[in-house]
């Protein structure tokens, strides 16, 4: 569900002045740096990264080194919307920014949310919050419809490699459709919904700040797969002594060494094609 409008303009523009300074700093840097909890990098800069045309791809938690993200992502809009959909009691699980700088060759391949951090039931809402206009010709998201009731394994070769089925991929083109939209708007989106983007194309910043919120009686099976110094955080109601369990059989992740799944689809995806 696409909520148009879904933070002010001030709020925005605050978390946008903030992602430029992030961009400004990335210039001094020749590869992946920052560390989050579990010692991977915070910061993901694409292979061709240069202080003359950054491409600072990823920030991992953003909530755990600014005051603006934190506020925005536990006091704003977006908890609420987890309590119309789950309930009163809503934990923030983690966060991370994702940017397609003009001309960028960074795509994501079609792969569902859920697998990487399996829960004791779906109810697990995936905020994608606009901080610049998405358009096709930048890279949107593009999601398939009625996916969400679909299972897919995200390993290959007895590695886990964050894709959906490779040899399906273009199978999952044909049904997706774009989610255009303007900053400040946001996409609420199934955990298991499959999703893509392709290249940026255009000539400005393709921004997307990206939120996992979940029912506090959903519990991950294992480690977040981007840690946070300062949650999983409960931002709504309370938190529970009780877990409420599916009965669906789920595949466990592998807990990746690389600094970010990008850099585990390329390996495979980038040898196919
Ligand atoms: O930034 C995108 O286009 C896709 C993001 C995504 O799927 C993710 O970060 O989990």
């Amino acid at each position: 569900m696409l909520v148009p409008g879904a933070a002010d303009a001030s709020a925005l523009a605050a978390l946008n002045k903030q992602l430029d300074a992030w961009i400004e700093e990335s210039r001094g840097q020749t590869g992946n740096y920052g560390r989050l909890p579990d010692g991977k990098a915070r910061f993901d800069v694409e292979p061709d990264h240069t202080a003359e045309a950054p491409r600072l791809r990823r920030i991992g938690n953003p909530v755990d080194i600014s005051d603006v993200y934190r506020e925005f992502l536990w006091d704003g809009p977006f908890p609420d919307m987890a309590v119309d959909l789950y309930g009163p009691d809503i934990r923030c699980e983690y966060s991370r920014i994702n940017v397609k700088a003009p001309g960028s060759g960074f795509k994501v391949y079609f792969h569902q949310d859920h697998p990487f951090e399996p829960h004791t039931n779906p109810d697990v809402v995936v905020t994608l919050f606009f901080l610049s206009d998405m358009t096709e010709e930048n890279g949107c998201l593009c999601v398939v419809p009625g996916s969400h009731r679909e299972r897919y394994s995200h390993w290959q070769d007895g590695k886990f490699t964050g894709t959906a089925a490779p040899d399906k991929q273009d199978d999952f083109w044909a049904r997706a459709i774009p989610v255009t939209g303007t900053a400040g708007d946001v996409l609420l989106m199934d955990t298991w919904m499959l999703h893509a983007s392709r290249v940026n194309q255009s000539t400005g910043d393709r921004r997307m700040l990206i939120c996992d919120y979940a029912a506090a009686d959903s519990i991950a099976r294992g480690p977040m797969k981007i840690p946070t110094d300062v949650g999983p955080k409960i931002v709504r109601g309370q938190d529970t002594r009780t877990v409420r369990l599916c009965g669906e059989t789920l595949e466990m992740p592998e807990n990746y060494t690389e600094d970010t799944f990008f850099i585990l689809q390329e390996e495979k995806m980038a040898a196919a094609e």
